[in-house]
């Protein structure tokens, strides 16, 4: 077979600005003790929403968060509230609470009462609060992708100078209008982070398993947009990593993708029997980096004594409590709800 004729070689690749390495954010003792309570509030936040989804007061769908809480606030606790806008999943409770949204509100939200954020009527996967430039708390995979990436565009357009974090899973990595939307944010030079909650499953299916680039920081290399790999489990790693990707984007460099190795502690949903992982796989990550362990014993360092953190933890079971009563006793939302909020057009 005559030999095929050699190609010319393909251009040198010109050398391509890359982010800095994340140094660990340099936390003062009041920052620490800030993200430990906001963690702390989300981890016995999601508990008692377990409690009650089994109790019955809970109904449809509900994903916790636990495990994961140092990715939403170390992220969010860097973000600009004025201007910023942030989008995620159905796993959304956590990102609500680190904005530090009441948890009365979202509680209620949960339990399908009036006074829920979302008037009772999103449940746990449709939280909003515009107030926040938080637009939701969305149940199709990877959807909220594309959709932050019009929040970018928005920033963009009207010169705000805000940028957008659009979280999304590991599984959602694998959605084709993830890359249809980091082509244009790209082309576009849209200011968005685009932050992979990479904590190993998608359901039953493990990232290994389902993934042939299981590296999600490097997804976006065939459209130019940098990645950084990130010790999810360290608060401190979340929000180095945040001010290195927001100065990134707000330089006008464009995209940037934040993949945070995390790990879910409970299963994909309450009606998951998780017979995919062993016990002692979700002990050993507990036991060695569990983030809120892992604050705590910083602050023990600094000095804060056991009696300053029981008092914490005293008073976020009762603010989670107090929530948890509210959102059984408020009323539900009258019949005639089901007439607002909807969009009746013909196309
Ligand atoms: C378009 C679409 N396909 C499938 C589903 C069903 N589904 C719900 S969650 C999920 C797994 C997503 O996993 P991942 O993106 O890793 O997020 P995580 O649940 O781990 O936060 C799937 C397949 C869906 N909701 N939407
Ligand atoms: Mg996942």
């Amino acid at each position: 077979m005559a030999k095929a004729p050699a190609r010319p070689s393909a251009p040198p690749v010109p050398n391509r600005e890359r982010p800095n390495e994340p140094a660990p954010f340099q936390a003062t003792k009041e920052e620490l003790l800030d993200f430990y309570q906001h963690m702390l509030l989300i981890r016995r936040f999601e508990e008692k929403a377990g409690q009650l989804y089994g109790l019955g007061f809970i109904g449809g769908f509900c994903h916790l968060y636990i495990g994961q809480e140092a990715v939403a606030v170390g992220l969010q606790s860097a973000l600009d509230g004025e201007k910023d806008s942030v989008i995620t999943g159905y796993r959304d409770h956590g990102h609500m609470l680190a904005y530090g949204i009441d948890p009365k509100v979202i509680m209620a939200e949960l339990t399908g009462r009036a006074a829920g954020i979302s008037k009772g009527k999103g449940g746990s996967m449709h939280m909003f609060s515009t107030e926040h430039k938080f637009y939701g708390g969305h149940g199709i995979v990877g959807a909220q992708v594309s959709l932050g990436t019009g929040l970018a565009f928005k920033h963009k357009y009207s010169n705000d100078g805000g940028v957008c974090l659009a979280y999304f899973g590991d599984g959602a990595a694998n959605q084709g209008q993830v890359y249809e939307s980091f082509n244009m944010a790209e082309l576009w030079k849209l200011p968005i982070i685009y932050v992979i909650e990479n904590n190993q499953y998608a359901m039953g299916t493990s990232v290994n398993r389902a993934s042939a680039e299981d590296q999600l920081y490097r997804r976006g290399e065939s459209f130019r947009i940098p990645g950084i790999q990130v010790d999810g489990m360290d608060v401190l790693a979340c929000r180095g990593a945040a001010e290195e990707a927001l100065a990134w984007v707000r330089a006008g460099k464009g995209p940037i993708i934040l993949e945070m190795k995390t790990y879910r502690y409970r299963g994909h949903s309450m009606s998951d029997p998780a017979k995919y992982r062993s016990r002692d796989e979700v002990q050993a990550v507990r036991d060695k980096s569990d983030p809120i362990e892992h604050v705590k014993r910083l602050l023990e360092e600094q000095g804060v004594k056991e009696d300053e953190l029981k008092s914490v933890e005293q008073a976020i079971r009762k603010q989670v409590n107090e929530a948890a009563d509210f959102a059984e006793q408020t009323p539900e939302p009258e019949a005639g709800e089901l007439y607002t909020d909807i969009l009746v057009e013909s196309y």
